[in-house]
């Protein structure tokens, strides 16, 4: 059984809570921890297997706090980590620049590959979704964008979110197998 640990991160106000609930929605355990700024949704999807066996992979989402504040916590929310998920508004300026600052703080400092990083350019109701002219700058720019649209279009975000769960257990095994290779070779 595979398990994986995926944060969900970001600029206040962006969306993540509302983004984490909808798309574990299946999701059996909630807990909430208020003092470290997180809550932690376990998951199952019944669309992402460990093996071709068909063996289920449960998931960790960390729906964290975007306030700085917590900061301190930020190494125990990083900690065995497997992919990173970074929530912002395209049409709020502000974001567009803290997104920098996430994807340094729990991308680039923890070494974690790009491929384990997704972006979401969240619509909220009402604010258009204008997909359009969203230019990032690099290093941003080389990451997998997707935007999210609940009210338009939320089969969109379900699938693609489907997409990197795929992805991230890919990864996670061939690590493993390799972390084996090396224990036997
Ligand atoms: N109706 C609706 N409200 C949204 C949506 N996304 C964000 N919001 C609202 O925007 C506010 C901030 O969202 P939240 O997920 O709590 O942001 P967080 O701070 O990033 O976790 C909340 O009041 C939400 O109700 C959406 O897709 N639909
Ligand atoms: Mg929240």
């Amino acid at each position: 059984m595979l398990k994986a640990k995926i944060l969900f991160v970001g600029p206040c106000e962006s969306g993540k809570t509302v983004l984490a609930n909808f798309l574990t929605e299946s999701s059996d355990i909630t807990e909430y921890n208020p003092t470290q700024g997180v809550r932690i949704l376990e998951f199952e999807n019944p669309h992402v297997t460990s093996d071709d066996k068909g063996t289920a992979c449960e998931f960790e989402l960390w729906d964290c706090g975007g306030d700085p504040k917590f900061e301190s916590c930020w190494p125990a929310l990083t900690k065995d980590s497997h992919g990173v998920v970074i929530v912002f508004n395209a049409d709020t300026p502000s974001h567009l620049k803290e997104i920098d600052m996430w994807y340094s703080c729990f991308v680039q400092q923890q070494l974690l590959q790009d491929t384990r990083c997704l972006l979401i350019a969240h619509h909220k109701p009402g604010s258009g979704s204008d997909k359009g002219n969203l230019s990032l700058s690099p290093p941003l720019n080389k990451l997998k964008l997707v935007h999210s649209n609940l009210e338009d279009d939320p089969e969109e975000i379900r699938v693609e979110f489907i997409k990197y769960l795929k992805s991230i257990v890919n990864s996670v095994s061939e690590s493993r197998d390799r972390e084996e290779m090396s224990i036997i070779t």
